[in-house]
């Protein structure tokens, strides 16, 4: 037997007192997962880089060109970072910001190479048991959302090539409302940080992408609007 049809708003004589159903959409959801798939062109970058890097220096030289390349293939802002093994120098990852490649804000440079660190020793805390102890290196200060994001990963060291403000200065890029002790808060959480780690080669590169942004060549995207 048919169905009797749903009575609908237009059904309904005026003055009449009716109950109506209204058709229900359903709720579903436009998407379901994201990833952060880090750039081609790093392969081609490590591909001259040994998997034991020393000294603090050279990791930290590393992240440098990662950073100056991230931001002229247009993957993000200049931001690179890596984790490594703090007694052998074995680099277990790479990072950098792929925030416009991915169409996703968390994308930045930290939250990348401990991801992939986390895949890779298939932990998501880089201080558990039976693990090498972990550091991670980044070419400035950790920003508001990275600085959750490095405290959580299990991390015993960070190394920073800078911390004050001259990223913010030079970049114009907002870092949040990072707290003055942030390294105190780190170190009481037993995260060691070394800080103004080859500076110098930061700065450098925070002034190239500058030039780039003055010349009108590329795009700040912060999202925050004041
Ligand atoms: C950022 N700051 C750091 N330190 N790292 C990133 O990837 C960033 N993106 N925006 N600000
Ligand atoms: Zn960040």
């Amino acid at each position: 037997m048919a169905r009797p049809r749903t009575r609908t708003r237009h059904d309904v004589a005026h003055g009449e007192v009716a109950v109506i159903s209204h058709r229900r959409k359903s709720m579903r959801l436009a998407a379901n997962q994201f990833t952060f798939t880090l750039p081609a062109w790093i392969d081609d970058l490590l591909a001259d880089v040994p998997e034991v890097i020393p000294t603090r220096e050279e990791r930290m030289q590393l992240v440098h060109r990662l950073a100056d390349r991230n931001w002229r293939e247009g993957n993000g802002g200049p931001f690179a970072a890596l984790v490594a093994e703090s007694a052998t120098g074995r680099i277990v990852s790479v990072g950098v910001n792929v925030v416009l490649t991915s169409g996703v804000s968390s994308g930045h440079a930290e939250v990348t190479a401990l991801g992939t660190a986390q895949k890779a020793v298939g932990s998501w805390d880089l201080g558990g048991a039976g693990l090498p102890e972990h550091e991670l290196v980044v070419n400035w200060r950790p920003c508001a959302q990275c600085y959750g994001a490095t405290m959580w990963s299990g991390v015993r060291t960070m190394v920073v090539a800078g911390s004050g403000p001259e990223l913010e200065e030079i970049t114009t890029f907002d870092e949040g409302p990072v707290r003055d002790d942030w390294a105190e808060q780190f170190e009481s959480r037993g995260i060691h940080v070394i800080h103004d780690v080859e500076k110098e080669g930061a700065l450098e590169v925070f002034r190239a992408y500058r030039e780039a942004v003055d010349a009108g060549g590329v795009n700040v995207y912060n999202a925050r609007q004041g």
